[in-house]
């Protein structure tokens, strides 16, 4: 065992000791089977932004939009180039680029390696850096300590790739938090998120891949590449990680992965408590005690409106993160079939 102690309401262990995808082990055939039954019309819906959005670094200083450039042909950039340079009797034109692509810029997937915490897991006294399951930073979860450590930037375990693996699909369900509450800033708890789902009749069963429609990402389209920063960081609901019957109804609902058009799912910082610990209380349920991935602006409105005037909530939802073999998170381009 990676560990002694395992958190207070963690479910490690519970897949299995070398378990790497968490709740994901909720989708099974037969899961993925109901869940496509709801495709009734074979319309489907793009849930990505385009990943040069929100524009600049508005959101997160650290995080910046892709930049692409062409590889090299013999020194030149490998744009338009005639292949009958190399083979006269040839009319091929070829075009070829790369990416400097920062994974949690726009849509995207949070890996399970993506937020630990320092925790006793061994029991000794002292806290080490681990992660879902147990698994270790810097043993497991690499990080340069410095600008100048070769140590690489990769996780050998919880990669993202582990994510891709599964083949991502199952049922989404849509709660309209923008619907109920509009597009000022609040901090959703379990009651008003109960109320919502109560209004529009909204249930979670278990595996289900529920997604909050707060209308942010829409507001991000709007701005049409120039973000407003005061305007983003005030508006919109996030789910307040403080309250602990919402970490609860995390827990309990059997929910596969939570996915959100947001920035971080819940407000963050979170709200200052007497004793808190964490930042961010629902990556820490969520990454680090239970392997529930999250999502994090999706462009769901689109759907989120026509689900609404079709009187539905659930649809067929396909968002498998790229396999790149130990990132900690991903760009995402999920699809939504009704
Ligand atoms: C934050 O950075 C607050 O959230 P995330 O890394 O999940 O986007």
């Amino acid at each position: 065992m990676r560990w002694k102690n395992r958190p207070e309401g963690s479910n490690w262990g519970d897949f299995g000791e070398d378990d790497q995808i968490g709740r994901l082990n909720f989708l099974t055939p037969s899961v993925v089977r109901e869940a496509a039954s709801e495709i009734r019309e074979g319309l489907r819906f793009c849930l990505s932004l385009p990943l040069d959005l929100p524009g600049g670094n508005a959101l997160n200083a650290g995080r910046l939009p892709p930049q692409l450039r062409p590889t090299l042909r013999g020194g030149e950039p490998n744009s338009n180039y005639r292949l009958s340079a190399d083979f006269p009797d040839f009319r091929d034109v070829i075009s070829d680029d790369a990416v400097l692509l920062h994974t949690q810029y726009s849509s995207q997937w949070d890996g399970l390696s993506h937020v630990g915490q320092e925790f006793d897991a061994d029991g000794d006294g002292i806290a080490e850096v681990v992660y879902y399951n147990g698994y270790r930073g810097g043993e497991h979860i690499c990080g340069p300590k410095d600008a100048t450590s070769d140590t690489e930037m990769k996780a050998s375990a919880l990669g993202i790739e582990k994510m891709a693996e599964v083949g991502v699909q199952g049922r989404g369900v849509m709660i309209d938090l923008e619907g109920a509450y509009g597009r000022d800033s609040k901090s959703v708890g379990y009651d008003d998120l109960m109320r919502v789902m109560e209004a529009d009749g909204v249930t979670v069963e278990k595996g289900d891949m529920v997604c909050l429609h707060t209308g942010f990402a829409e507001m991000i389209v709007e701005m049409g590449g120039t973000p407003d920063k005061d305007k983003l960081h005030g508006s919109c609901c996030t789910l307040n990680g403080r309250d602990g019957r919402l970490l609860n109804w995390i827990t309990d609902s059997g929910l596969s992965v939570l996915i959100a058009d947001n920035y971080a799912v819940e407000t963050y910082p979170a709200q200052k408590q007497p004793g808190a610990c964490v930042a961010l209380p629902i990556h820490e349920l969520c990454l680090f005690k239970l392997g529930i991935h999250l999502g994090e602006l999706w462009h769901l409105t689109p759907l989120n409106r026509w689900l609404k005037a079709q009187g539905r909530s659930r649809f067929f939802l396909t968002a498998p993160p790229l396999r790149l073999p130990g990132a900690v998170g991903s760009p995402a381009n999920p699809v939504a079939t009704v």
